[in-house]
């Protein structure tokens, strides 16, 4: 041999040792993930006995019509299995006896006594795998459950699926404005490119909608509760118009957030009383142009007089003859009016809890039927723990729909790895008793118990134009576990968070366990060291940095004070009968859960007691050291996080490992600030040591105030 050729044999080994590298490391994380695509990843399978068994039922894709939906059923099929089994299947009209492929069927027949239209079975019937539903969206969430299943690596040949919806209106709420910011909004800015539209067509806007509809959301409130009259107008509804467009294939409506004075501001006129008939023909009309442009539209949402909202009451008129209004407008339509109940007067001697079950309790019977009236999930707004809301169970005649917060507001923003779940599930799952044992807030909510048959789920959402949509990577399961949840509210927070991280981050089993484990433990960590026995903060501002001792505001409860209520003898809000007695909201048997500080549970305790320094609790400590043992125990647990976190390293992709470890680095040293915060300032009332075994904070309670004070200059 002689030298060129063993020059050339050498550099042959070289490329090839090269690309077998370049294999290895490619077979290991398929391609740099920047997190773009969510739970839809369809990476190649590695395991080669799952492969070949997809191998026999994937042969070709049939599909009934050439329905838009449908496509995007088939779309998505095709889409999945060229990522999962890297190759190419055609989509056929008809199986045409044969077997092997993937069949989506339309039944007509009700042979399979689906509970709604919307519902899909999967199973395997004369060697293919059958997809059916009465309708193309239903095809369409049949086939992201095929996908999800087989993403899962779940065995086809006994595959049966069947599932349908339990709520009707599955939606998200986007607090978007038209400029392009998000209120509260922390992945970026809006998804919406308003001066883009409706000429250019993001492409975000469909893969916005593949992700949706992958979970059964089906519609979206594209623009913020604190609405701008813009969006009635001409040029937006025509905007609006262009993303309905490429919802639609996606089986996903779209709703706008109104602004109750839009016949004033907009249409000109004198007053936008509900009750004008000038003002009734305005949004009639203005209802029915929405409807040239956008023929299945959705819908309004609707925050009136909160929060220095117009509204009705501006007028003298109540939330119902607001409602009720607009409800007249959409009479010859599908759309609905999704009036919110999250109000609250400014009252020195109130209690802001009780106010929204005050203003609408005696409503109830008074909405037009195609009123739901929205519900936050807790009386207050959004708190990292909250008691449900009193009004779920004391509005048995108006559907109540279920408001909840995936965006972190309260929670961290985008640096703290909250998995929500738990919190949707505590609310769903809590029992109000209201028709005895087990009417439980989900059988309001998805119309049980009830028997409403508009019921509605938002979750008001945490998307932006990050390239990763949610800013913390480990936010995305929020949005996923919300949809999952409005889809079947019974499914467990375990279960969701086992299937997206599944997805979305690993397929090893080991640390599929341990990520979960920290995911189900993230809600009580970031409680202990921000809110912990019950405290709140939902007093005005930033909602990030910690200012117990905020105490000036042009009303009293946007202090912090009002809520914590520390003074020299103790802790809390005293929500008994001695006090506001906020628990006469409740049912008898709910009330007994809470009403004795001695047996209320402690994530509740201060929520419903002002409880003294020294009072021994359940666990043997005092309140003080009670506060002391939460706050530290919260800020050490972001640490035993992070090493969970760091040890399953080998089985995430680098580019999303980096980001979550860099990411629960901030939150522990926010945790601390947060733990400083609350003890030194409490120590202040309590005027105890701090209990020896937990290490001082190294700032006095002054620099600590500067430090937050630096932080909210503008
Ligand atoms: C509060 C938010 C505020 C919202 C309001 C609402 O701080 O930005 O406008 O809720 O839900 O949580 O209307």
């Amino acid at each position: 041999m002689n030298r060129n050729k063993i020059a050339l044999l050498f550099l042959g080994l070289l490329l090839l040792k090269s690309s077998v590298f370049a294999q290895i490391k490619k077979d290991a994380f398929a391609v740099t993930d920047d997190g773009y695509r969510l739970w839809l990843k369809y990476d190649p399978i590695a395991d080669v006995g799952v492969k070949k068994e997809y191998q026999k039922f994937t042969q070709f894709i049939a599909a009934p019509s050439a329905n838009p939906v449908v496509k995007s059923a088939t779309d998505e099929v095709q889409q999945g299995l060229s990522g999962l089994l890297g190759k190419v299947v055609p989509v056929v009209l008809s199986a045409k006896g044969q077997s092997g492929g993937i069949v989506l069927t339309l039944v007509t027949d009700k042979s399979q006594d689906f509970a709604n239209k919307e519902g899909y079975s999967i199973e395997t019937v004369q060697g293919n795998i059958r997809v059916s539903s009465e309708s193309e969206v239903g095809l369409l969430y049949g086939s992201f459950a095929l996908l999800r299943h087989m993403q899962t690596l779940q065995s086809l040949s006994a595959i049966t699926l069947r599932s349908s919806p339990k709520v009707r209106y599955r939606m998200l709420n986007h607090w978007d404005n038209h400029d392009g910011t998000i209120e509260r909004g922390y992945a970026g800015s809006s998804l919406w490119k308003w001066y883009e539209l409706p000429e250019r067509i993001d492409p975000r806007y469909r893969d916005y909608a593949r992700a949706n509809a992958s979970l059964g959301i089906n519609g979206s409130v594209l623009n913020n509760v604190n609405a701008s009259a813009r969006f009635m107008s001409a040029e937006y509804i025509e905007k609006v118009a262009a993303i309905a467009n490429v919802f639609r294939p996606y089986g996903i409506k779209v709703y706008l957030s109104v602004y109750f004075a839009a016949p004033k501001t907009l249409g000109g006129l004198g007053t936008s009383d509900p009750l004008n008939p000038q003002v009734q023909a305005w949004w009639a009309a203005k209802v029915k142009e929405i409807y040239q442009y956008i023929p299945d539209f959705g819908g309004f949402l609707v925050k009136a007089n909160s929060e220095g909202e117009p509204g009705p009451q501006d007028y003298g008129r109540t939330h119902a003859d607001g409602a009720n209004m607009l409800a007249a407008a959409f009479k010859p339509y599908d759309g609905v009016v999704i009036w919110r109940a999250f109000v609250y007067k400014s009252d020195p001697k109130g209690d802001r809890f009780k106010a929204a079950y005050e203003e609408f309790t005696p409503l109830d019977g008074q909405f037009d039927e195609k009123v739901i009236v929205q519900v936050k999930n807790g009386p207050i707004d959004f708190q990292p723990r909250e008691p449900f809301s009193p009004l779920f169970g004391n509005m048995p005649k108006t559907p109540l729909g279920m408001e909840f917060q995936l965006t972190q507001e309260y929670l961290g923003f985008a640096t703290h790895a909250v998995y929500e779940a738990p919190i949707f599930k505590e609310c769903l799952d809590a029992d109000t008793y209201v028709n005895g044992k087990g009417s439980t807030v989900a059988r309001i909510v998805d119309g049980t118990l009830h028997g409403y048959a508009r019921t509605a789920m938002a979750g008001v959402a945490n998307t932006g134009s990050v390239r990763n949509w949610t800013g913390h990577p480990l936010a995305q399961a929020n949005w996923y576990a919300f949809g999952r949840l409005t889809w079947d509210h019974q499914l467990s927070s375990e279960q969701i968070a086992r299937e997206w991280v599944a997805l979305t981050l690993t397929k090893d089993k080991k640390a599929n366990t341990q990520i979960v484990n920290m995911m189900l433990h993230s809600r009580d960590i970031y409680v202990d060291y921000n809110t912990p026995l019950g405290l709140s903060r939902p007093w005005t501002g930033v909602h990030f940095a910690p200012e117990p001792w905020q105490n000036r505001s042009s009303r009293p409860d946007w202090t912090a004070v009002y809520y914590h209520k520390a003074d020299s003898v103790g802790l809390g809000f005293d929500r008994t009968a001695n006090g506001s007695n906020a628990l006469a909201q409740y049912r008898p048997e709910v009330q007994r859960q809470w009403s004795n500080p001695d047996s209320c549970p402690l994530p509740y305790l201060l929520w419903f007691h002002h409880v003294s320094w020294d009072k021994k609790l359940s666990t043997g400590q005092t309140l003080w050291h009670e506060v002391c043992s939460r706050l530290y125990a919260g800020a050490d647990s972001v640490l035993w996080m992070q090493q969970q976190w760091d040890q399953v390293k080998a089985h995430i992709n680098p580019e999303t490992f980096a980001d979550v470890e860099a990411r629960l680095r901030t939150q522990h040293k926010e945790a601390i600030w947060w733990r400083n915060a609350w003890v030194l300032y409490l120590q202040s009332f309590a005027r105890q040591p701090i209990p020896p075994k937990f290490k001082k904070p190294e700032q006095t309670l002054e620099q600590v105030i500067k430090s937050v004070d630096v932080y909210l200059l503008r």
